[in-house]
C-alpha cells in the first residue's frame, strides 16, 4: 500500500462526487509509486469524516477540543465552530484508495443521473447475462484474495468451511469497524458458481438459510449490544461484483451510500421466501426493477431497448 509520503503526492484532478449527508467525497487524481519509474496512474480517493467515537465522548470537552470559535448568537442560542486536537486513537477521517483505478471505477464513483430499469427475464438473458459473462475475473480478484486468505485474513470474523453452504464473513470496506451503528459486514460464499440473484433457485436454499442462521446467531455474540432483529441482510441487484455475497448492516445504517436503497437491495428473507413458497425458479421468471446510472456499461443498451420505466411498462 502507498505510504503516507507517497499519498502526500496525490495530484488532485477533480471531485467525482460528494455527499454532505455522509460527509463523504470522492476524488480523482494521479498517484505515482516512488519505487518505480512508471508514470503516475489514475487513483480514486474516497474520504469520509468519521463520527465521534463513543469512547471519546466523555472526555471530548475536556481533552479533545483545542479551540472554540464563536460564530454568532441569538437570544439563548449560541453557535460555534470547533477544532479538535489530533489523536491517533480517534482518527478524523477514513480513506479508501483505489489505485490503479480503472475506467470502470471512475464511472462507478462519478456523480451521474440515475434511472429505474425494468429487467425482464428476456432482458436479463439477452443483455445482462452476456455482459456479466464478458467481465474479466480480474474484477473480482479481491474476492478470491479473501477466500484464499491472501488478503484481509486478519479481518475475517467468521468462516464456515463447507463447499456448498460455506462462506467468509468480514467487515465491508465501507465500515470503519468501530462505530456499531454503522456496522457493515459482507458474507462472501465459497462457491464460485452463483453470479447474482438471477442464478438462485431452490437448490440454493440450504446455502441461503445457512447464511441467515449463522450470521444472525454469530453477529450479536461478536458485537454485544447488537440484536439479531437489528440486522439487515440483503443482496444487491445489480451488484458491482458478480460473485454471490450478502450485505449485513445495522438498521440504523440507512443512508443511501449504505447500499440499502430500495430498487437495489433485496432482502435475504424475501429471497428465501420467494424460492421456498412461490417458485423454485422465481428469479428466472421475475421482472426486477432497479436503479441504473447513466455511466453504467449496460445503460445505453437498456436505453435503446426501452427498458427504462414508463407508465406503460
Ligand atoms: P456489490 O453489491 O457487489 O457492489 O457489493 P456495490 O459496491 O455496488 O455495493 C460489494 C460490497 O463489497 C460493497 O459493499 C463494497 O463496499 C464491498 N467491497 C468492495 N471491495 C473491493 C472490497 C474489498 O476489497 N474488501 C472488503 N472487505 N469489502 C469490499
Amino acid at each position: 500500500a502507498p505510504t503516507s509520503e507517497e499519498l502526500k503526492k496525490f495530484e488532485f484532478i477533480q471531485v467525482l462526487n460528494e455527499d454532505p449527508r455522509t460527509k463523504g467525497v470522492c476524488i480523482l487524481g494521479k498517484l505515482k509509486s516512488s519505487s518505480s519509474s512508471e508514470d503516475p496512474k489514475d487513483a480514486i480517493l474516497l474520504l469520509e469524516k468519521l463520527h465521534f467515537g463513543s469512547q471519546e465522548l466523555p472526555n471530548l470537552l475536556k481533552e479533545r477540543i483545542l479551540q472554540w470559535i464563536s460564530t454568532d448568537n441569538n437570544d439563548i442560542y449560541h453557535w460555534y465552530n470547533g477544532l479538535l486536537t489530533k489523536d491517533e486513537k480517534f482518527p478524523d477521517f477514513k480513506a479508501t484508495l483505489i489505485w490503479p483505478a480503472t475506467e470502470a471505477h471512475i464511472r462507478k464513483y462519478s456523480f451521474q443521473p440515475r434511472f429505474l430499469i425494468r429487467e425482464t427475464p428476456h432482458i436479463y438473458e439477452t443483455i445482462v447475462k452476456p455482459y456479466i459473462e464478458s467481465i474479466p475475473t480480474s474484477r473480482i480478484q479481491w474476492v478470491y484474495n479473501i477466500l484464499s486468505k491472501k488478503s484481509e485474513s486478519e479481518r475475517i470474523v467468521l468462516e464456515v468451511e463447507e463447499e456448498s453452504t460455506g462462506f467468509i464473513l468480514l467487515p465491508d470496506m465501507k465500515w470503519d469497524t468501530v462505530t456499531l451503528e454503522n456496522l457493515y459486514l459482507v458474507a462472501i460464499v465459497h462457491r464460485r458458481d452463483i453470479r447474482c440473484i438471477r442464478d438462485l433457485n431452490d437448490t440454493h436454499l440450504p446455502l441461503l438459510k445457512n447464511l441467515r442462521r449463522q450470521i444472525l446467531h454469530f453477529v450479536p455474540q461478536k458485537y454485544p449490544g447488537i440484536r439479531s432483529d437489528e440486522l439487515r441482510l440483503f443482496v444487491h441487484h445489480l451488484p458491482s461484483y458478480y460473485h454471490f455475497h450478502v450485505h449485513v448492516t445495522h438498521l440504523r445504517n440507512d443512508t443511501i451510500t449504505g447500499g440499502i436503497a430500495i430498487a437495489k437491495a433485496y432482502l435475504l428473507d424475501d429471497i428465501i421466501e420467494n424460492l421456498e413458497k412461490f417458485a423454485k425458479d422465481y428469479y428466472k421468471k421475475a421482472t426486477l426493477t432497479y436503479v441504473l446510472g447513466e455511466n453504467d456499461p449496460l445503460f445505453s443498451q437498456m436505453n435503446d431497448i426501452g427498458a427504462r420505466v414508463t407508465a406503460d411498462t
